[in-house]
């Protein structure tokens, strides 16, 4: 608990400011969220993507958007790490391939190796050089100069489904990978050792001819339950 006394009354608390509140009516509501849904459900996870540029100012939009997550004490412990440099990108590749080689060949269980196999992933990752941006996304944990955070996989997994469903509205696709461990992006990046890499997330629009699996999502009565 803070001590708090009459000489020393700790923090002070946040000044407020009126809430400028969505107004959407009843019927409203109901057509909005279908209309948000029918959007994100076209969403989906691309692994081809066209080496054409990405229109000007989408990036800084998806992560200004991103950032206005929710988390943990207000910290915001994240970091948005955007590359677009070709002799970048290729080192990223680099060295991504060389952890995943390592996870295809030795690490993963036979378990984890039988889930992906669906997907026809394996450690080649051509994606990283052919997306036109990739961003890296990192945890800020406590350093020098930054705070501890609090619940921050939460606070940092928030955003990036905000920056995901940004991205998408604006017509682009993305890639959520994930290698494994991820302290290599540290040096590639050039960030401190208080960040950790979270997620590599390639941007771009999809190749002319790129196909996805044709995945189901469970049906609203499998995920929700009313009591
Ligand atoms: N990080 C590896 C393996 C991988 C793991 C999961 I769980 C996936 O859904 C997909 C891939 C890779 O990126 O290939």
């Amino acid at each position: 608990m803070v001590h708090t006394t009459q000489s020393d009354p700790g923090p002070a608390r946040h000044p407020t400011v009126p809430l400028r509140p969505m107004r959407v009516t009843a019927q409203q509501a109901e057509e909005r969220a279908e209309a948000f849904h029918a959007l994100m459900e076209r969403r989906r996870t691309v692994r081809d993507f066209d080496h054409r540029p990405l229109p000007e100012g989408v990036l800084e939009w998806a992560v200004r958007t991103a950032s206005t997550a929710p988390s943990g004490a207000h910290v915001q412990p994240w970091r948005f790490v955007v590359l677009t440099d070709p002799e970048r990108k290729r080192r990223l590749r680099e060295a991504a391939e060389a952890e995943e080689r390592e996870f295809y060949g030795r690490r993963a269980s036979d378990e984890w190796l039988t889930a992906l196999a669906p997907l026809g992933t394996d450690a080649h990752k051509p994606f990283l050089e052919t997306a036109p941006a990739v961003i890296v996304v990192f945890e800020v944990h406590k350093g020098p100069h930054t705070p501890r955070p609090y619940y921050t996989k939460e606070s940092v997994g928030i955003a990036v489904g905000f920056l995901l469903a940004t991205l998408h509205q604006a017509g682009l696709a993305t890639l959520t990978h994930t290698p494994s461990p991820m302290r290599f992006l540290n040096e590639v990046c050039e960030r401190p050792a208080e960040e950790r890499g979270a997620y590599v997330i390639p941007v771009g629009y999809p190749a002319p001819d790129a196909r996805v699996p044709d995945l189901r999502r469970k049906p609203l009565e499998e995920v929700m339950i009313v009591l």
